[in-house]
């Protein structure tokens, strides 16, 4: 009798008015959903099983000492997220363009091929050359041919420099160059990450095709930003990785607009060279990469397991600025 008493007042409680207006339900557009388990920018974590459609991993260091590099500018379609398409302009068909090394002291010729429909042109970050020679516009079905010698160690972006070179960048030509010091680095687990922005239009035509938005651009408020050129890429499909091994990332950040505050989950960078700098900084949880720089990161991670990566700008890492490393144990 006592329990049913006790019970019916507990009912009487919870249905009082001042409860209702406590439970009342959240503002439209709260998430209702259980939060991560993991900060992550909220992209879903895949596992490493299945592999990228675009590799990080650094090309390996070669002992030529003069590279003959080619690139075509053409126009592609580019998935910058699942059914997402973007009507972007490339060198050599892929966003970003491909990943070049070379080292201090070494010859790059390099040759660029105009395979568009309007002028281009090409500017490497790693290079000390008059630009109204070297990074002048090249016509459609015309090219340009240079030289140079990098002096400067370190990674660096290069890209198309025609006007508005805003959108240029914006519909994907960059990429990142690395140039090793004379001596070798020591021996690692090598990865390059160039990180960007998209800002998008309506889509129109077949795939919904999206193209540059300018006022957004001007705004620094992109629909999404990237790790190699597509969002959360490396969150979906993790990237493998030993655990206690050196991890060595060159991180390039083509913008066009925000800043990368480059931050490992769970680590603490060993060492952060930037550019040519003597010595590197020692132990950075977090290192802002400025639009048009690059830096070169070097940790461990202490125990196998998933490791995010961000920009922990926090709103780029939400729109897709965000991957995983998967940490195996060392065999
Ligand atoms: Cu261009």
């Amino acid at each position: 009798m006592r329990f049913i008493v006790l019970a019916a007042l507990v009912v009487a409680a919870c249905s009082s008015p001042a409860t209702q207006q406590q439970a009342a339900p959240p503002a439209q557009g709260a998430n209702l959903n259980p939060p991560a388990e993991m900060s992550h920018g909220e992209a879903p974590v895949g596992v490493a099983t299945t592999k990228p459609d675009r590799a990080a991993d650094a090309p390996a260091r070669t002992k030529a000492r003069h590279h003959r590099i080619r690139m075509t500018a053409v126009a592609v379609r580019h998935e910058v997220s699942p059914d997402v398409w973007y009507d972007a302009w490339t060198f050599d068909s892929v966003v970003p363009g491909p990943v070049l090394r070379a080292t201090v002291g070494d010859t790059v010729e390099f040759t660029l091929i105009n395979g568009a429909n309007m002028p281009h042109s090409m500017d490497f970050h790693a290079a000390e050359i008059a630009p109204n020679r070297a990074y002048r516009n090249v016509m459609p079905k015309d090219s340009v041919q240079f030289t140079f010698v990098p002096r400067v160690p370190g990674v660096f972006m290069y890209h198309c420099g025609t006007a508005p070179v805003a959108a240029h960048i914006a519909n994907g030509m960059y990429g990142a160059l690395i140039i090793d010091p004379a001596a070798p680095r020591p021996a690692a687990q090598e990865f390059v990450l160039v990180q960007s922005e998209f800002y998008m239009g309506a889509g129109q035509g077949k795939d919904s095709l999206r193209a540059l938005d300018w006022q957004k651009l001007l705004g620094a408020s992109p629909d999404y930003v990237t790790f190699n050129g597509v969002a959360s890429r490396y969150a979906t499909h993790p990237i493998e990785v030993k655990a206690h091994a050196p991890i060595r990332l060159y991180m390039v950040n083509a913008g066009p607009n925000r800043f990368s505050a480059f931050h490992v989950v769970g680590a603490i960078f060993d060492a952060v060279f930037v550019d040519a700098f003597g010595s590197p900084l020692r132990g950075v949880q977090t290192y802002n990469v400025p639009v048009g720089g690059g830096a070169i990161f070097e940790l461990k991670l202490a125990e196998p397991g998933q490791y995010p990566f961000v920009s922990h700008a926090f709103a780029d890492a939400t729109k897709g600025a965000v991957g995983v490393f998967q940490a195996v144990p060392a065999k």
